[in-house]
């Protein structure tokens, strides 16, 4: 082994075990919803190393069936993001707040709008100006350790440095719970609960800050 690669080894954090668990998203009566879609479970180090944060590559936010697939995703500050439209429909899709305001314009099916760079970490609320009930949500994250949990199982990291981190936990319709957890030299195991109680819908305006106009196929979403 060659002097600088004793070196790297040498400096390279030491990787310690893993924060791995079953997470339950309750509705409000209770019951424990079927699937975890739209959960994102989010590491964010305290006193553990803060890891270099390198581009992500492209996020494709695709528009299908007057929807956004995926509804919740993430990325750091500085990449980029586009709205494929997969659809038989135009979309205009758009940011008022907070982070990264931007209007795509409205544009064809087919088409894909010039990929937007998202410069300052947070929550990115997306949404369509031509279809009121289109919304998604763009999480700028410093920090590597994320991931959406669309399916029944829980949230499985590994390869974490020792130290202290803030679990973030959240969902359109539970907002965000914060659970504090230290990683040792070995795996950590957990069980974490939401609560949905947030209306499953936020109203908002469209992109000029007026009432969207009533649509003849708002029953159709
Ligand atoms: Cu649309």
């Amino acid at each position: 082994m060659t002097f600088r690669i004793l070196a790297m080894v040498l400096a390279a954090p030491l990787l310690a075990g893993g924060l791995a668990g079953p997470v339950k998203l309750l509705d409000k009566n209770g019951k424990p919803r079927a699937t975890l879609k739209d959960v994102i479970a989010i590491l964010e180090p305290v006193s553990a190393p803060k890891p270099i944060l390198g581009k992500r590559p492209l996020l494709r936010v695709r528009t299908v069936g007057k929807r956004f697939v995926p509804r919740v995703a993430w990325t750091t500050p500085g990449s980029f993001v586009t709205f494929p439209n997969q659809d038989s429909i135009v979309h205009n899709v758009f940011s008022v707040c907070c982070t990264v305001p931007f209007d795509t314009g409205q544009y064809e099916p087919g088409d894909t709008p010039a990929p937007i760079r998202l410069k300052k970490p947070g929550l990115v609320k997306l949404y369509c100006n031509v279809h009121h009930k289109m919304n998604a949500f763009l999480w700028v994250l410093e920090t590597p350790y994320a991931q959406v949990l669309d399916g029944k199982a829980g949230l499985a990291f590994d390869g974490l440095p020792e130290g202290t981190y803030r679990l973030k936990l959240w969902h359109p319709e539970t907002g965000e719970r914060i659970f504090p957890v230290t990683i040792g030299p070995s795996n950590v195991r957990g069980e974490w609960t939401l609560s949905a109680n947030l209306p499953p819908f936020e109203p908002h305006k469209n992109k000029f800050g007026k009432d969207y106009p009533p649509s003849k196929d708002e029953g159709s979403y």
